[in-house]
């Protein structure tokens, strides 16, 4: 005998509407507002094609914008994507503060947030679901860790310059963090210079120089809290007539492919990783969101070190 399924059996009987799933369960698609920072960096293009290819192989509909690392920007898309009435709204906020108005529009439209790689600090929680991305902090203190146990047989003072990512965004806050936290147990290593050259490779460049001018060859280590701007900062170092790597050790973070080339020619010490692959995850989590499942406070990437001795081997198995 042929089994009739369950919504066959109600149908025509008046119940079927009363028991119908909603329109989302049935496979009916999601429209999703996604509000991206820009495109600074190799990690920010690769994060959005897999957001924009996880929502195309689940199916959504995925409303794209671009803030060209602009804070209002953001605000204006979200305040579209809420005009528009879409089911869920990812947002990846430029910096932590600043969004507690339009957070508050969203959650009064029913319209659930989910913050993915970066963070928002909130009066009211309760304006965002879940944060999908890295724990920034422990990258800062494997950069740290890299480094103490990289320098452990010198001697004398390790000068440090570091190139911090956007002012206010708490990838920046945080890998500064995590990173004076392990380095301040030991008195030899200096922070001589520090600024922000906002994760792009120009700005890496530029702080680059105005530091090699400073201080010179005073400079043991750069730290880089993205691949882009260690890249950028590479070529300064070049243009000085000093050899990355060598003369100043390179620590980055992200862990791109850019970073893999730098350290397979000889010019970059180690790239701690953090994945920008959070499109199925994000997906997953969206599909969650609208049906009002609980999700957790944060949905954590998994993520390794790596120095450049093993970067020609690792190379090939590199998804961004
Ligand atoms: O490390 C940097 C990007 O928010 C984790 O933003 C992300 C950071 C990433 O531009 O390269």
């Amino acid at each position: 005998m042929k089994r009739r399924s369950f919504a066959a059996m109600l149908a025509g009987t008046g119940l079927a509407c009363m028991w119908a799933t909603p329109a989302w369960s049935q496979g009916k698609k999601l429209v999703i507002g996604f509000a991206q920072t820009g495109a600074e960096s190799e990690w920010r293009t690769a994060n959005t094609d897999s957001v924009k290819s996880a929502a195309a192989a689940a199916g959504h509909e995925l409303k794209f914008s671009d803030a060209q690392q602009k804070q209002e920007n953001q605000i204006k898309a979200i305040r579209s994507f809420i005009a528009q009435k879409v089911d869920v709204i990812i947002l990846a906020p430029l910096v932590t503060t600043g969004w507690d108005t339009v957070l508050k529009e969203a959650k009064a439209a029913k319209i659930p947030v989910i913050l993915e790689s970066r963070n928002v600090v909130v009066k009211d929680p309760t304006t965002w679901t879940t944060f999908v991305g890295s724990d920034f902090v422990e990258e800062g203190r494997r950069a740290g860790k890299w480094l103490l146990e990289h320098t452990k047989n010198t001697t004398g003072d390790v000068n440090i310059v570091e190139l911090q990512g956007t002012v206010g965004s708490d990838p920046a806050i945080d890998r500064k963090k995590g990173f004076d936290e392990v380095i301040k147990a030991n008195p030899r290593y200096k922070v001589i210079r520090s600024q922000t050259a906002d994760f792009t490779r120009a700005k890496g460049k530029e702080v680059m120089e105005a530091f090699l001018k400073a201080e010179g060859k005073k400079i043991n280590v750069l730290y880089a809290h993205n691949d882009d701007m260690a890249i950028g900062a590479i070529q300064a170092i070049e243009e000085a007539g000093l050899k990355p790597a060598k003369d100043i050790l390179v620590i980055g973070v992200d862990a791109v492919k850019g970073a893999f080339e730098a350290m397979i020619a000889g010019k970059m010490n180690v790239s701690v990783e953090c994945s920008p692959l959070l499109g199925p995850q994000l997906m997953e989590a969206a599909v969650k969101a609208k049906a009002g499942e609980p999700l957790p406070r944060w949905i954590k990437s998994i993520e390794g070190v790596f120095p450049a001795e093993v970067a020609a081997k690792e190379f090939p198995n590199r998804k961004y």
